[in-house]
């Protein structure tokens, strides 16, 4: 929309595409492109129209991280208050399903919003990395604890630590990524992706991405007590009465909610 001025937002179909567009910086996340994405994300959040939301940059860029100008002279006070943290709660509790579809650089706060979504799709061209270190400081917008969770202690460690950058091919081994998808398919790949999530029941959506968090999130045994009962509620809506009919009628399901 038009009012943006570091990002493109917009609908197709029922997909919500959020661009980062600073490609001066790398789309580095300054405090004015933070405001756009997360208002953005947060309106096609509400819509029942939007079935899914892609958060994607450019060929070279996904975000090279925080802006280092912008933050170089923040104390902190400043940090604590302003700087890079308020508003992330709201994006963190967004019930539709987000993907990161990452080409080029995902650095430091580029990694960790990228990480923050449901999954990664990334380009062969991907370079994920934590290189705060290099800058005297440490990730700080999750990557510390969201990064061992994804690949394993060791190996965060090793990222965190050193400030390597970390290519596609082990992304995928480490499960960092969903998939890998030739640069040349890739926008192609996670439209169709995107449009095949936002093609099912938005309250069946809803109750996924709650319980993909929920393990996340919770020890086993609440995780379990959490799906059992969101997969007893999901029979008291109309949507999973068509989705079985349409399977025993062998067609395709026509969702009220979508
Ligand atoms: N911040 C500000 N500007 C940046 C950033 C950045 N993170 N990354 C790149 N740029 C700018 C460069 O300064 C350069 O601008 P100019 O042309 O005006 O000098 C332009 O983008 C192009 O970059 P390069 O010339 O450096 O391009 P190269 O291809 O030579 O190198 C790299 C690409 C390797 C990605 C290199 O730019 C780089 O190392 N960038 C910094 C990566 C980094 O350290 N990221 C971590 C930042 S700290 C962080 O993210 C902490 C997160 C905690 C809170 C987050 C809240 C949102």
């Amino acid at each position: 929309s038009a009012e943006y001025t570091t990002i493109l937002a917009e609908a197709r179909g029922r997909v919500g595409w959020i661009t980062l567009d600073r490609p001066e910086a790398l789309n580095a996340l300054n405090s004015v492109l933070v405001t756009e994405l997360i208002d953005a994300a947060l309106i096609f959040d509400a819509s029942s129209e939007i079935g899914c939301i892609v958060i994607t940059g450019s060929e070279r860029a996904f975000a090279a991280g925080a802006d280092i100008k912008e933050m170089a002279d923040q104390g902190y006070a400043e940090m604590l208050v302003g700087g890079p943290f308020p508003g992330w709660g709201g994006f963190e509790r967004m019930r539709t399903p987000v993907i990161a579809a990452v080409a080029g650089f995902a650095l430091g706060g580029g990694c960790e919003l990228a990480m923050m979504c449901d999954f990664i799709l990334a380009a062969d061209t991907a370079k994920f990395g934590q290189p705060e270190i290099n800058l005297g400081v440490l990730p700080g917008f999750g990557g510390s604890q969201r990064l061992p969770r994804a690949i394993g202690k060791a190996k965060a460690a090793e990222m965190v630590l050193t400030g390597r950058m970390m290519r596609a091919d082990e992304a995928e081994r480490s499960g960092l990524v969903a998939r890998v998808i030739p640069a040349d398919e890739f926008l192609a790949d996670v439209e169709h992706t995107a449009a095949t999530i936002a093609s099912k029941s938005l309250p069946a959506l809803y109750a996924a991405k709650d319980a993909l968090q929920a393990a996340q999130e919770m020890p086993l045994s609440e995780g379990l007590r959490f799906e059992r009962l969101a997969f007893a509620a999901a029979f008291a809506t109309d949507d999973q009465k068509e989705g079985m009919r349409a399977f025993t009628e062998k067609r395709e399901p026509n969702f009220t909610h979508r």
